[in-house]
């Protein structure tokens, strides 16, 4: 989609400081952290929400879970636990429609999320 960031962030036209790659994903920093380590994992193509992601490409989701947990494990916060968070909906958060994983790490986090 043209007009979305994070389509643009794949095709390299808007920056970002990537840490991980497959052949279907691509996982970068986020710009605003909210833990030690704050890593979004996305789909090369777009899809907008996690539901639309199960329903028509489940293995590709698959891939996105594989690689949260690849950025877990080369951020070293495997070991001592780490939140893979998909926001969905205006009212869960989600501003960027274009599927991601939050993967939060390298400090205590608490439960119930706010
Ligand atoms: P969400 O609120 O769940 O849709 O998460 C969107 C995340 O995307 C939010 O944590 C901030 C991040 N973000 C927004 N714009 C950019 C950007 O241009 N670059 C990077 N690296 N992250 C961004």
């Amino acid at each position: 989609m043209t007009d979305c960031l994070f389509c643009k962030i794949v095709s390299g036209d808007v920056p970002a400081t990537i840490v991980r790659e497959s052949a279907g994903a691509v996982a970068f920093r986020d710009i605003n952290p909210q833990a030690p380590t704050h890593v979004l994992v996305i789909p090369r193509d777009h899809h907008p929400t996690v539901g639309e992601l199960a329903a028509s490409d489940a293995e590709l989701l698959a891939e996105l879970v594989r690689e949260a947990h690849g950025v877990a494990v080369d951020e070293g916060v495997a070991e001592t636990g780490y939140r893979v968070v998909f926001n969905t909906g205006a009212q869960a958060g989600q501003t960027v429609f274009h599927v991601h994983a939050h993967v939060l790490g390298g400090r205590g986090l608490n439960w119930p999320p706010g």
